[in-house]
């Protein structure tokens, strides 16, 4: 068998990673007419990903804890500070991405980003340009992605592309996406039995800012009020993990996709900073901001004009 090529989308895998590295390695095995394109991710996937890849028949893509020596296409991210271990040392062949680009490679490789909603949308997108037909379960996999990264089509990153995809995949898996997203989201925030730390590291990137590290989880919920009792013990689990992790700040921003807006929760060694340059004002740690509600077009850009220079 010819050499592997992993799949592979970024650390604490959310569900358009996951998705991203099962479709693009079918659609690239397709394409190429060979079957060295494997699927992995670079940990154990979260709850909504197993719901999803469960729905629609898929098992679990193996975890490839290190990429040492490995050829690699990365899915669903560029930056190495968010990519599986050992990736400095692994070749990587290709990049499919919809993030910002923070990316150097000592050699051409196909790099191709979109700033669309979702990588997913990407991938349904080559899969029509290259003539290839999606499966019912595929398009389920997928339009479920695209649900989740575009928060139901509520997100600012939702572009035309997205909504004209996920309609077109919504027709191939025979389903409505508007009750199926709502469906998904209420199995995303039950977070009732999960722990403090569990909660915060269920979506959560690092980030390198000149002032330091930066650690931003986030949390969607049909209702704020889930997370009401919980504030201070999660307030305390992110104290935690700045001095363990080093982080100049760790934020968990839950966000309500029916209002809007998050409420955030910040430990920081400069939460006077943090709260301005979000735009709200910090108390306990605390703050409701109205509006915000994507880490990558609005908590990210603001975090970066104010710790990145
Ligand atoms: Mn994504």
């Amino acid at each position: 068998m010819a050499e592997k090529i992993y799949v592979i989308g970024h650390k604490s895998p959310d569900l358009d990673s996951v998705a991203a590295a099962i479709s693009y390695a079918e659609l690239k095995n397709k394409i190429t007419q060979t079957d060295k394109y494997l699927p992995a991710a670079a940990g154990e996937v979260n709850r909504e990903t197993a719901f999803a890849l469960e729905k629609f028949g898929f098992s679990k893509p193996e975890i490839l804890k290190n990429a040492a020596g490995k050829k690699v296409i990365l899915v669903d991210h560029n930056e190495f500070s968010q990519a599986v271990d050992g990736i400095k040392e692994a070749e990587i062949v290709e990049v499919l991405d919809h993030h910002k680009i923070d990316f150097s490679y000592d050699k051409p490789i196909e790099f191709r980003v979109r700033p669309w909603g979702a990588t997913c949308t990407l991938i349904a997108q080559l899969a029509a340009n290259n003539g290839v037909e999606l499966s019912q379960n595929m398009a389920g996999l997928m339009l479920s992605a695209i649900l989740v990264d575009t928060v139901i089509t509520k997100s600012p990153t939702t572009t035309d592309k997205d909504k004209e995809i996920i309609e077109k995949l919504s027709q191939i898996a025979g389903i409505n996406w508007q009750e199926y997203g709502l469906e998904l989201f209420k199995v995303r925030s039950s977070v009732s039995d999960l722990s403090a730390p569990e909660i915060i590291k269920s979506d959560f990137k690092d980030f390198e800012f000149k002032s330091g590290k930066f650690g931003i989880g986030q949390v969607e919920t049909v209702d704020l009020n889930e997370f009401k009792d919980r504030n201070q013990e999660l307030l305390t689990a992110l104290g935690e993990l700045k001095k363990e992790g080093g982080y100049h700040s760790v934020i968990l921003f839950i966000t309500d996709i029916l209002k809007e807006g998050s409420l955030f929760l910040v430990a920081s060694s400069d939460e006077e900073g943090v709260g301005k340059a979000l735009g709200g004002k910090l108390e306990n740690g605390q703050a409701y901001i109205d509006g915000i509600i994507s880490r990558k077009k609005q908590v990210v850009p603001k975090l970066t004009e104010a710790f990145d220079k």
